[in-house]
C-alpha cells in the first residue's frame, strides 16, 4: 500500500504519473541497447516506435519526453502560424500546456463546448473555415480521449468515428491526445488500432497509467513523422542514448494495459464509497476509467482545507477549482489506498451544505 513522498508513506493520488518504475522496468533500463538517437541509431528507441505504430496501425512514431511535447509538435506540425486549431473547452492541451500552443507554435486556439468530452460533429463542421483573406483557416482539431478534466470520460468509438469522418469531409486534420488511450481500450474493449483509425495522428502516453517514469510517443504517416522529428528537435527533445527510458516504455507496453482494469475498479470503489459521505457530490456513473473528482455541498471554498486535511492523514489528492478534488488510481495505489482515503474524507467533508446551495460543476 502507499509508496514514499518526501520519505513519508503516502497513498498518493494526485495523477497516475506518480507511478514508480517497476522491477522488470528497471532491469531492462540496466540492460538496454542504446545509440544516439539524434542520429536515429537507438535501436531500443526504434523498437519502440516501431511496435507503438504497429499497434495504432500507423506508419511511423516518435519518442517524445512528454506529452506536452508530442501535443506541442502536432500543433507545429499541422498547423502553420496563424491558422486555427479547435479545441475542447476543458481540453488540456488548451488550458495546461503552459500556452505552448500561442507562444510556440503560434497558432489561434478556439475552444468548443462538448458533452462530457465528446465534441458534437455538427459544431465542428460549422466552426470549420477555408480560411480567407480575412479568416484565419482551420488546420486541425484536437480530440481528447480519455478526457482528463470531465473525469476521465471515455469518447466512445462510434463519436470519434464521426468527427474524424467531418474533419476528413472538410479537409481538416485529427490529432488525437490520447495520453489515456489505453484506459479507453480498457473501459471499452476496443484496441489502439480501433482508435488510431479515428485521427490522423496520435500521442499516447508511457508515464500515465502504464508506469513507465518518462515518455509517450507520437504517432502518424512516415512523411509527417519526419517533420515532427525536426520540430522535436527544435524544442529541444532530441535525446541522446534515450534507449534507456525507450526500455523502460517497452516494458510498460507489457505490463501496463492489463493491469488499467484494476485501476477502474478502485476508482469505482472510491466513487462508491464517497457517494455514500454526507455533504459529498460525486457522479459514481460517470467514474468510467482511473479519474474521479470529488466535490461538496459547500462548495469550491471546501476543497483546499479537504485537501490539507487528506494530506495530514497521509492521503495526496489535487484541489481543481470548482472540477473538484481529483482522485487518479493507478498501479502504485490499491484497495487499501481507497480505504484510506474514504476514511478520512469521511472525517473532513462537511456534512452540510447551503439548505438550496449551487453545487458547483
Ligand atoms: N496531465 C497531468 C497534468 O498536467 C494535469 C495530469 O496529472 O493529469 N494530455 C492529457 C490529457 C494529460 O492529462 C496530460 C498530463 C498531458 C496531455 C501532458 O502529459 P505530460 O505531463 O507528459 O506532459
Amino acid at each position: 500500500m502507499g509508496h514514499l513522498v518526501a520519505g513519508r508513506e503516502v497513498s498518493d493520488f494526485r495523477s497516475d504519473t506518480v507511478t514508480r518504475p517497476s522491477p522488470a522496468m528497471r532491469e531492462a533500463m540496466a540492460r538496454a541497447e542504446v545509440g544516439d538517437d539524434v542520429f536515429e541509431d537507438d535501436p531500443t528507441v526504434q523498437a519502440l516506435e516501431d511496435r507503438a505504430a504497429r499497434l495504432f496501425g500507423k506508419e511511423a512514431g516518435l519518442f517524445v519526453p512528454s506529452g506536452t511535447m508530442g501535443n506541442l509538435v502536432a500543433l507545429m506540425v499541422h498547423a502553420r502560424a496563424g491558422e486555427e486549431v479547435l479545441v475542447e473547452e476543458r481540453s488540456h492541451t488548451y488550458n495546461n500546456e503552459a500556452g505552448g500552443a500561442a507562444a510556440v507554435a503560434h497558432v489561434l486556439t478556439r475552444t468548443l463546448p462538448s458533452a462530457r468530452g465528446r465534441l458534437d460533429p455538427d459544431d465542428v463542421r460549422r466552426a470549420c473555415r477555408p480560411g480567407n483573406l480575412h479568416n484565419p483557416r482551420t488546420a486541425l482539431l484536437v480530440v481528447e480521449n480519455t478526457h482528463n478534466f470531465w473525469g476521465g470520460a471515455v469518447v466512445p468509438l462510434e463519436a470519434a468515428r464521426a468527427l474524424f469522418a467531418v474533419t476528413r469531409e472538410v479537409g481538416v486534420a485529427l490529432h488525437l491526445d490520447g495520453a489515456r488511450i489505453f484506459n479507453a481500450c480498457a473501459a471499452t474493449g476496443a484496441t489502439p488500432a480501433d482508435w488510431g483509425a479515428t485521427a490522423d495522428t496520435v500521442t499516447f502516453c508511457l508515464s500515465k497509467g502504464l508506469g513507465a517514469p518518462v515518455g509517450s510517443v507520437l504517432l502518424g504517416p512516415r512523411a509527417w513523422i519526419a517533420r515532427a522529428r525536426g520540430a522535436r528537435k527544435m524544442l529541444g527533445g532530441g535525446l541522446r542514448q534515450v534507449g534507456v527510458l525507450a526500455a523502460a516504455g517497452l516494458v510498460a507496453l507489457d505490463e501496463g494495459p492489463p493491469a488499467l482494469a484494476r485501476d477502474h475498479a478502485h476508482a469505482r470503489a472510491l466513487a462508491r464509497g464517497v457517494a455514500e459521505v454526507p455533504g459529498a457530490v460525486v457522479d459514481v456513473d460517470a467514474c468510467e476509467t482511473n479519474i474521479l473528482f470529488v466535490r461538496t455541498r459547500r462548495g469550491a471554498a471546501s476543497y483546499g482545507p479537504i485537501v490539507e486535511g487528506l494530506a495530514a492523514r497521509g492521503v495526496l489528492a489535487v484541489a481543481l477549482g470548482a472540477l473538484g478534488i481529483r482522485f487518479v488510481t493507478h498501479r502504485d495505489v490499491d484497495a487499501g489506498d481507497v480505504e484510506r482515503a474514504l476514511a478520512a474524507l469521511r472525517e473532513l467533508i462537511p456534512a452540510h451544505g447551503p439548505a438550496h446551495g449551487e453545487v458547483d460543476r
